[in-house]
């Protein structure tokens, strides 16, 4: 339909104040039930004890992944995976450089959005942790046995990865699908060709089942949408992705208004097992598209970089029975697929419904070609023909939906700040939740897969005014711990996150335990300047670069001085720590270096580069408290002026 854009304007204005209005008056209601009752004892997790959970939440726009355990909600770890970290060298030490290294150079940021656990047979194994860079598109896998980013792959012919990275039941695909639009291949062309240049494309990404390698297997062009979320079939529904899509209006100015207009955008269902025979048939077409694979290889204890030229595309206009469009109202941001694998949710943001769409009935639809013409070649199925159901009044702006594995469907709803329950297959709302405010993405452990552990419910909240002591103009975000385990659903607490979390990710902790790696093998080590015992320890001038090989144990550096490095040399300082026991990294800063510290672990080598600038005597010492004389872990580089004859000399002890 179309508005002249004055009253276009005026009309979202409205439904702006009227959503905001309910938004501002709902959440305190039900605040005096929070944390009432024995709430408390129900997160306490005495000293020593463990919790039952790992939560595993995305860092936003600090690019970083923050580890929780549940029910505590105590802050374990920040996992680094798209932005440097300086407090343990990532981004920083030559080592780890390489892993963010992309077609654009060097990033050291990004926006990260989705967590998603490995799975085998549709349940969460506990091996690895996928996650998406939004901004530059990549994918990162995370070792759950060492808690690092082991690589990171590069999603070419994209625009802001967000619909990304969810993985089949096996582990088999992660995929990612572009939310902006761009013209595929790059192209210097006007904006406003937007409708005839501009396209999507959804990546399959193959993971080796054994290392959890990652490659580009195909790309798929789709029409110029924004693709929003998504999640892999199940069950039946095995061998289908499902794509939730905004601005079907392919609107490329003031999409607030612009990409509102359709009362019901798509959500697309790709039939991969589809894609893969068309693959076989040749049907795909080599790309020219680079991208980097980046690995980090625990025994070299460095990063391996890949660059690669081509990916193999498919275009649907080759491929008919692979993709088809179910209309979803309105502006869609979920695609959920229940544990049955029968249900598929969308959570429209400006939706009065939730609808849940059936994948029998669209089976069926599809057999009867029961359609309501094509986008861009693609069918779009009849709303009613693939409609299982709606949800009725369920709240305003529906997100996400997870699943308690019980029956039950648990959505979030932005403008009117609740978690809204109710009952797959009969519809019917049966509680609700308020949440302070502003919920984005809840997550149920194992709530997006086949058997979820439905215990708890935790709400990712976006704004916190009035909440905590304040920080300033910056408050920080919250999540919020929910029980599901009775009828009614029960405040239990809230604690603050790191960045804006987007997703979690849930898993009972047992699944991750048996994975720990606590050291690494000393004599596994092949990183190139590894030195392996104290009495190898030596600095080496290769021109102006000096190499200094130095090892760390509790509680002395080898060696602890060394001389006749001059102004003008690249130092690297390649430090190797000797320990083989749990919970002994050591530490490595030097004064006046422009880089980071290094924090080695046990039997691992990692390396910092320094260009000192001036004449002097620089001290260098161990930052992780390491035994009682950790303070005497130190040690002193004389550096001479540019020129000089200072002898190139080294020592420890005297
Ligand atoms: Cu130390």
């Amino acid at each position: 339909m179309f508005r002249k854009p004055s009253a276009r304007i005026v009309y979202a204005s409205l439904v702006v104040l009227a959503l905001a209005a309910v938004w501002i008056g709902c959440p305190a209601k039900k605040e005096a039930t929070i944390g009432s009752g024995d709430a408390a004892s129900k997160v306490f997790v005495p000293p020593g004890s463990y919790d039952e959970f790992y939560a595993f939440l995305s860092g936003g726009f600090s690019g970083q992944v923050s580890v929780y355990g549940l029910p505590s909600g105590r802050l374990f770890k920040t996992i680094p995976v798209f932005a440097v970290n300086p407090e343990n060298g990532w981004g920083f030490n030559e080592e780890t450089k390489g892993m963010l290294q992309t077609t654009d150079g060097f990033i050291p940021w990004d926006d990260s959005h989705h967590p998603e656990l490995s799975m085998t047979d549709g349940t969460p194994d506990g091996r690895w942790l996928f996650i998406n860079a939004n901004n530059s598109p990549r994918i990162a896998r995370i070792d759950l046995g060492t808690f690092r980013t082991e690589e990171i792959i590069e999603i070419p012919n994209s625009g802001g990865s967000h619909a990304s990275p969810f993985t089949t039941i096996n582990t088999e695909y992660v995929v990612s699908a572009t939310r902006f639009s761009v013209p595929t291949p790059q192209a210097d062309v006007a904006i406003n060709s937007y409708k005839q240049n501009f396209k999507g494309a959804i990546s399959f990404v193959k993971v080796d089942p054994k290392e959890g390698h990652m490659d580009l297997a195909f790309q798929i062009l789709v029409p110029g949408f924004n693709y929003d979320l998504s999640h892999a079939g199940k069950g039946p529904s095995h061998g289908w992705f499902f794509f939730s899509t905004y601005n079907t209006e392919q609107a490329h100015t003031l999409l607030e208004v612009n990409a509102s207009q359709n009362d019901k955008d798509f959500i697309m269902a790709v039939n991969w097992k589809k894609a893969e025979e068309y693959i076989k048939q040749g049907k795909a077409k080599p790309w020219a598209s680079e991208y980097y694979i980046n690995r980090y290889d625990d025994n070299k204890h460095t990063t391996i970089s890949e660059k690669k030229k081509q990916v193999m595309m498919l275009d649907p206009k080759d491929c008919p029975d692979m993709l088809y469009l179910m209309p979803c109202p309105k502006s869609p941001h979920g695609a959920d697929v229940d544990p049955s694998g029968e249900y598929i949710v969308g959570g429209g943001k400006l939706a009065t419904v939730i609808p849940v769409f059936s994948f029998s009935k669209m089976i069926k639809a599809i057999e009867g070609k029961a359609f309501d013409g094509d986008r861009d070649g693609i069918p779009v199925l009849k709303y009613d023909a693939v409609l299982a159901g709606e949800v009725q009044e369920p709240g305003l702006g529906p997100l996400h939906t997870e699943f308690d594995g019980k029956g039950y469907a648990y959505t979030s709803h932005f403008v009117s700040s609740e978690v809204v329950k109710w009952k797959l297959g009969t519809w019917e709302v049966v509680d609700r939740m308020p949440t302070y405010y502003s919920i984005g993405h809840l997550m149920i452990p194992g709530g997006d897969s086949k058997q979820p552990w439905g215990k708890y419910v935790l709400a990712m909240n976006k704004i916190t005014k009035d909440r905590y002591l304040p920080t300033g103009p910056e408050l920080t975000q919250s999540a919020q711990l929910i029980d599901i385990s009775g009828d009614k659903m029960r405040m239990l607490s809230d604690f603050p996150t790191i960045g804006e979390p987007h997703y979690a990710q849930g898993i009972a902790a047992d699944l991750v335990r048996k994975h720990e790696v606590k050291i690494f093998d000393i004599n596994k080590n092949e990183h190139k300047y590894a030195t392996k015992s104290e009495k190898d320890a030596k600095v080496v001038r290769e021109g102006k670069e000096v190499h200094v090989y130095m090892t760390a144990s509790r509680s002395h550096f080898a060696p602890d001085n060394i001389e006749g490095v001059k102004v003008g040399d690249v130092v690297y300082f390649h430090v190797t720590n000797l320990e083989q026991d749990w919970d002994v990294p050591h530490g490595f800063a030097i004064k006046g270096n422009n880089n980071a510290e290094l924090l080695i672990m046990p039997g691992e080598t990692a390396t910092v580069r320094w260009e000192p600038k001036t004449p002097g005597v620089y001290p260098m010492y161990c930052t992780d408290f390491c035994s009682a004389l950790h303070q005497e872990m130190q040690g002193y580089v004389r550096v001479s002026a540019a020129g000089s004859n200072t002898a190139l000399t080294f020592s420890t002890g005297k």
